[in-house]
């Protein structure tokens, strides 16, 4: 599965969830799945984005959150998933998709091919952990975590492949805020 298939597959069952992304490619395959109020799209900062979402999902306990991650994202940041799995926050959805590379800068490799993300995610009590490859595994997973109560980590294998000059986040960092803002308020 490319990481743009995989991407569609939870875009095209979004309602009101709000969807915090990793920086890179993440950003500009669900900016170009689609472009939703409800997303915040990480710039620069990587790593950042599990925290913005934890600090989101304890704000916002009747909005369900969802993470757009990547391998090298988590990587940076890897304390974050020990937080998470101190505050146990049950409208968290971390995805993780993980292509074992640094994918939107040229592919160098990552060590989430020896290093297990999942176990990670296990260690640190998220109260459900899925890996999955496949396509229509992923559709029934998602569809399922969807309606469960977390945190929930999903690591999703996907391919290095991406598309040559898929659009950029054209939305300056002020406009990705405010929007974001006013679907927090909705
Ligand atoms: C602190 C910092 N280091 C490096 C970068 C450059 N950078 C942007 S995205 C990225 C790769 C992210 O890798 P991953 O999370 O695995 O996502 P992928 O691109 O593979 O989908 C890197 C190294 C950055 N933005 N910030
Ligand atoms: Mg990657």
């Amino acid at each position: 599965m490319k990481r743009k298939e995989a991407i569609k597959v939870v875009v095209d069952l979004l309602e009101k969830e709000l969807v915090v992304h990793a920086n890179g490619m993440i950003c500009r395959e669900s900016f170009t799945a689609c472009d939703r109020m409800e997303n915040f799209y990480m710039v620069g900062s990587m790593g950042l984005a599990s925290s913005i979402g934890l600090g989101l999902a304890i704000s916002l306990p009747h909005r369900k959150i969802i993470i757009f991650d990547g391998d090298g994202n988590v990587l940076m940041n890897l304390g974050s998933l020990t937080m998470i799995g101190d505050l146990l926050p049950k409208n968290l959805l971390h995805i993780v998709f993980d292509n074992e590379v640094y994918g939107s800068t040229g592919n160098q490799r990552t060590i989430s091919g020896t290093i297990k993300l999942e176990e990670i995610a296990k260690s640190a009590r998220y109260s459900r952990v899925e890996k999955v490859k496949e396509k229509d595994e992923f559709k029934n997973v998602i569809k399922d975590c969807l309606k469960c109560d977390g945190p929930i980590f999903i690591l999703v294998k996907v391919s290095r492949e991406s598309d040559e000059g898929i659009a950029r986040v054209s939305h300056t960092t002020e406009t990705i805020k405010r929007r974001f803002i006013s679907a927090i308020k909705d």
